[in-house]
């Protein structure tokens, strides 16, 4: 099909799950442009000794995660949309999650991939000895890549030992970002083995259709889980800083519960109307300043923060902006979070919605790179034009 279109100069819009947050996967102002989805691209070889797995790029995460399990091991990613989200796409963003901080993002799942080309031609990395230091990596090359140098039809991912199933949770509710920063620092401390640790301000929990977690409304609500028991995570936060309340689960349909408050948050804020979505990152020392500079910055509409606290990642959702402020709203939260040493997509990619902004933490010299790789693998240019890079 890509030869057909790469005849015809057809533009090709690669599409995983469509569960992307910045327009990466649909045809949005390509006229013409065929969607092209990986979604019946579904084989899962079995489970190699060497702990790695083949799987088709239209493999949900779910079912890549149920495959590795059934073999006993577990996929180094979830999020919410696993149900729906594709490994093809996961990989072709580096998409981040829940679990980030224990088995890094996307990237570091990939052992190689199977691409096509824009010619139609098929190069394949998933085969072969997990150890090669024969030259360029192109498989990590199309991770981050966003259907724009080719697109994904199999992927070899690592799969990692499974979390033990002794775990607790604990849903905390803070004053303030300080408080959410030291409550994790004395966990990290106290607990060796961290499985999760997220947050999410009030006025994201506030639109949850979910009964109130603690009798008192907080600031922000920190979750996290630890490989141990309830018990450990008690005594690990009668001895933090910044503790308000909490509420703790040890028994799987009870963390489940507690992890509702963080999942649900997404599907809540687009119940709610149409907002900019915000994905950004920043060192840690500078998280609590850019936490509290946002809503400020934002200066209209309803602010909505969240994220994986532990890699001070924050869902930036704004509703209510009038559509002609948009644009602004949005470039004076993002050069903030550039200025603070941050980047403006941490997990979600830069799709359609981000290209304005790539500038502000990716030099001239890397762009002149990235377009130039752009015009050698799709020298004419058909493969998700607009995306990325424009
Ligand atoms: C999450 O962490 C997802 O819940 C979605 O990355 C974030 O909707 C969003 O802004
Ligand atoms: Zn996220």
């Amino acid at each position: 099909m890509l030869r057909a279109c790469a005849d015809e100069g057809v533009p090709v819009v690669p599409q995983g799950g469509n569960t992307g947050l910045v327009g990466g996967g649909v045809p949005a102002g390509v006229a013409g442009a065929v969607v092209l989805s990986t979604r019946r691209l579904t084989g899962l070889d079995p489970v190699l000794a060497d702990g790695t797995v083949v799987a088709g790029a239209g493999a949900t995460l779910a079912a890549v995660q149920e495959h590795a399990r059934a073999a006993g091991w577990q996929l180094g990613m979830d999020w919410a949309a696993r149900d729906s989200a594709t490994v093809g796409g996961a990989i072709a963003t580096n998409a981040g999650g829940l679990r980030v901080l224990r088995w890094g993002p996307a990237r570091a799942q990939l052992v190689g991939a199977e691409v096509a080309l824009a010619s139609g031609e098929l190069l394949s990395r998933v085969d072969g000895p997990l150890k090669d230091s024969t030259g360029y990596d192109l498989s990590g090359l199309l991770c981050g890549s966003e259907g724009t140098l080719g697109v994904l039809t199999r992927l070899r991912l690592k799969l990692v030992p499974p979390l033990p199933a002794g775990r607790a949770v604990a849903l905390v509710g803070v004053p303030g970002i300080a408080a959410a920063l030291g409550v994790l620092a004395a966990v990290r401390r106290a607990v060796p083995d961290l499985a999760a640790a997220e947050i999410v301000g009030d006025s994201g929990l506030a639109l949850l259709d979910l009964p109130a977690p603690l009798p008192d409304r907080w600031a922000a609500y920190v979750l996290v889980e630890v490989v141990g028991s309830v018990e450990e995570l008690a005594e690990a936060l009668t001895g933090a800083d910044g503790v308000g309340d909490a509420v703790l689960a040890a028994d799987p349909p009870d963390r489940a519960r507690l992890w509702r408050y963080r999942e649900e948050v997404s599907p809540a804020v687009t119940a709610a109307g149409v907002p900019i979505k915000l994905d950004v990152s920043v060192p840690a020392a500078r998280l609590a300043e850019v936490w509290d500079a946002v809503p400020g910055l934002a200066g209209v509409g309803r602010t909505i923060l969240y994220g994986h606290l532990a890699e001070s990642n924050l869902h930036v959702n704004l509703l209510d902006v009038p559509d002609v402020e948009e644009e602004a709203v949005a470039d004076r939260v993002l050069r903030f979070v550039a200025g603070a040493g941050g980047s403006i997509s941490a997990e979600h990619g830069i799709g359609r919605a981000k290209t304005p902004w790539l500038h502000l933490t990716r030099s001239p010299a890397e762009l002149a790179v990235m377009r130039a790789i752009k015009d050698t693998l799709d020298p004419t240019g058909i493969l998700n034009p607009g995306v990325l890079l424009t």
